[in-house]
């Protein structure tokens, strides 16, 4: 009887493998068993006696996929096929939904195929099942052995119905998938109008296809092994240990197999669950090894195709796929596992549009497209892309970035496998949740390395272009160098001409003195004898004298002008006697003191000997001074060098004071008198011809090239005082 089952949403659907002792019942189940199932992950339970023989029954409960949503459950069962055990072959077939009978094809075991099948029908019977209706294929085993009954034979013999038999070597595994996918088919057509799938007959067309298709890898596997090791089964306690023979009580009978069929049912199902939960278990490990490894992960592309990979894995799929948001908006297929194109993408909307790009722009992209699922509309639009493209279902979960959608994580279900649900939802989205933060990262991360590069590029810029500047500066720098050095030989040609111009001058200056006074003296003696001599010479002598006394002027001035040129150049000094510096400083200024009628006075400190000096030009700037001391006098008057040492500062220098006794300086005027070319406004007319103004301008330039200070000090109608201090080099 076919069994819904809604809590787990599954159809249970009850075959059982019937017919004599020994014929081969169990043996097709462990077949059956190896071939759907090689990884042994169902499990075969067995309720034997001692010696192998079937006590209860042989469980093998698997699935068969699954129609509209609902998991095809199918339990195959065996009975004991020893004839005392009727009443637990009675309570096993209660609520079958098909038969296979199994006899065994030797001759010898004619009459005991006869009784079994006999036996089968009252059992029916008394489960209230129609043999007529119920589905029920033949499998006349052991076709290897000698001595067999003809298939017709055993057909006449079993057969009423002309049922669809096989003849099989179920020890080799022959013909008993034939017969299973047999009997399975022919049952789930039976049982289709429970289903709800209807009884047209393309509905059962369908329905025919589907459990061809799902039996398909079975019978097409690989030639048959022959059981000939211990198969592997559970083999389980029987719940009540009381052999049938001596127990008359059916009842207790029927409630020992009842148990034993519910404790076979847990069994399978808390091996269901321990599947589920081996099976959560690898989850969480993948996830946590795709975490570790997203962790570390520097390159955005690997992380998503790191995603795509892992969700086909953890979520068993054959298609998964990462789509992304390209900047231009829209959706693209980045990676595509398992198929050419994303079927979602494949797939247009009215609007042209993929479905997933539409699915993108609605802002809910989280969700599950499955038969199961009951969406409206736009879902049923999708289950119809889905299955075309040959999936059962799909998920689809957004990978969020911090400032939007980054794009979409799909995985489609294999149509052999339960719909993806709720649960591969979730997986789903912490896979995606978890690649998205790893993908925004390593984003970050890259475009900070590239910041990273442009910097250090920049500073490799500047740096070469600064290392330019600078070798430019330091070609420029020699180049100054250069110019430099030639500029200072330049100099040193010009100065040296400067200096041999100055002295050449000084020379020829000082030459011309002593003929000029002679020419002078001359003039003035004649001038003197202007009474012994005609008229005419008289006037004659007058003139020369007074061209004479000009062109002293003159040369005084030219010397001066040299003077000034050459004081602070180089400059030999030497010590020498003051006395003799005096004498030759006041020897030319006689005769003009004389005819100023000015007493010209020295005073030399005792102990004072010697001076440091350029003679020539301290001389010359000391007789400058002292001119001015005659020239700016009064008739009469007093011109007083007293030549000393004085304390300056705690240093002994040697002061030269030159005081007059004449018309003084205007106080307004005294600030100016060191300037060259500056005259006095107050220049007596008896002093001859005017100087070009330069004597105080060369006097304190060249003190000042001696290191020493000239200043002076005047009272108007009183007389001036000039003092010049030197540094004694002696002391
Ligand atoms: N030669 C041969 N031996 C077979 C074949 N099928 C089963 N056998 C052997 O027959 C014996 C009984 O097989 P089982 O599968 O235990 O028979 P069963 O129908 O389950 O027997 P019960 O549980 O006692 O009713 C075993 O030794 C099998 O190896 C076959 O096709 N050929
Ligand atoms: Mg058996």
């Amino acid at each position: 009887m076919v069994q819904f089952d809604n809590q787990y949403r599954q159809i249970k659907i009850k075959i059982v493998y019937y017919g004599p002792a020994l014929s081969g019942k169990t043996t097709c189940l462990q077949q059956i068993h190896r071939r759907i199932d090689p990884d042994q992950k169902t499990k075969l339970y067995s309720f034997n006696t001692a010696n192998d023989r079937t006590l209860f029954f042989d469980l093998l409960a698997f699935d068969l996929g699954r129609i509209r949503g609902y998991r095809l459950a199918l339990q195959l069962y065996t009975v004991p096929g020893q004839v005392q055990y009727n009443a637990t072959r009675r309570a096993v077939l209660t609520g079958t939904d098909g038969i296979v009978f199994v006899s065994d094809s030797q001759a010898s075991e004619r009459q005991a195929n006869i009784e079994s099948v006999k036996n089968m029908w009252a059992n029916l019977e008394a489960n209230g099942i129609d043999r007529t209706r119920v589905p029920i294929v033949y499998q006349h085993n052991k076709r290897d052995l000698p001595n067999l009954l003809s298939i017709e034979t055993l057909n006449d013999l079993l057969n009423p119905f002309r049922a669809p038999s096989f003849p099989s070597v179920a020890v080799r595994g022959e013909g008993v998938m034939k017969g299973f996918a047999a009997i399975t088919e022919q049952t789930l057509v039976a049982v289709a109008g429970k289903l709800g799938v209807g009884t047209s007959p393309q509905a059962l067309d369908q329905l025919r296809l589907h459990v061809r298709a799902a039996m398909e890898p079975f019978l097409a596997a690989p030639p048959e092994i022959e059981v000939d090791s211990e198969p592997e089964r559970e083999v389980v306690e029987p719940a009540s240990s009381q052999a049938e023979g001596p127990l008359s009580d059916e009842d207790l009978v029927q409630e020992a197999v009842r148990a034993n069929v519910a404790m076979t049912d847990l069994n399978t199902r808390l091996d269901q669950l321990r599947r589920q939960l081996e099976r959560k278990v690898r989850v969480l490990a993948g996830i946590a090894s795709f975490g570790r490894n997203l962790g570390v992960e520097q390159d955005p592309n690997a992380v998503l195709t790191r995603l795509v990979e892992t969700a086909a894995e953890l979520l068993e799929v054959p298609v998964a796929s990462v789509l992304l948001v390209p900047p231009t908006g829209g959706l693209e297929e980045f990676s595509v596992r398992g198929e050419e194109r994303d079927p979602l993408m494949g797939a247009v909307s009215d609007t042209g549009e993929p479905l997933a790009t539409e699915l993108a722009g609605t802002g809910d992209s989280r969700l599950i497209v499955s038969e199961l699922q009951g969406a409206g509309d736009g879902g049923d639009r999708l289950l119809a892309a889905v299955e075309e493209a040959g999936y059962n279902s799909a998920v689809v979960v957004p990978l969020a970035g911090r400032k939007g959608l980054l794009g979409l994580l799909t995985a489609y279900g294999h149509p052999s496998k339960s719909p993806l649900g709720e649960s591969d939802l979730q997986l789903a989205e912490v896979l995606a949740s978890t690649a998205s933060v790893a993908y925004t990262n390593a984003i970050a991360w890259r475009e900070l390395q590239k910041l990273n590069e442009g910097l250090e590029a920049q500073v490799a810029a500047r740096t070469r272009d600064l290392e330019a500047s600078l070798a430019e500066v330091q070609r420029l720098n020699a180049e100054l160098e250069t110019a430099n050095e030639e500029l200072k030989r330049a100099y040193g040609q010009l100065a040296e001409l400067d200096r041999v111009k100055s002295e050449l001058t000084i020379r020829i200056a000082d030459d011309l003195k002593g003929p000029v006074r002679s020419v002078v003296t001359a003039a003035q003696l004649l001038t003197d004898m202007a009474a012994d001599l005609p008229e005419r010479a008289g006037r004659y002598g007058t003139i020369i004298s007074e061209k004479a006394r000009e062109l002293t002027e003159i040369m005084e001035n030219v010397m001066q002008a040299s003077l000034l040129a050459a004081a602070g150049k180089s400059m030999a000094t030497r010590s020498v006697s003051i006395r003799d510096l005096l004498k030759e400083t006041l020897a030319p200024l006689r005769e003009r003191a004389k005819s100023r009628d000015v007493h010209v006075q020295v005073l030399i400190a005792s102990g004072l000997e010697t001076v440091t000096c350029a003679p020539d030009l301290f001389s010359a700037a000391l007789r400058s001074v002292v001119k001015n001391a005659i020239d700016y006098n009064r008739k009469g008057g007093e011109a007083k060098i007293e030549v000393r040492h004085v304390d300056q500062g705690g240093t002994r220098m040697i002061a030269f004071r030159i005081s007059d006794t004449g018309i003084g300086i205007p106080k307004d005027d005294q600030p100016r008198v060191f300037e060259a070319f500056w005259r006095g406004s107050s220049h007596p007319e008896e002093a001859g011809p005017a100087g070009a103004g330069l004597g105080l301008a060369v006097a304190k330039r060249v003190v000042e090239s001696h290191g020493g200070t000239i200043f002076l000090e005047s009272i108007e109608g009183e007389g001036t005082t000039v003092t010049i201090v030197l540094p004694d080099e002696s002391a």
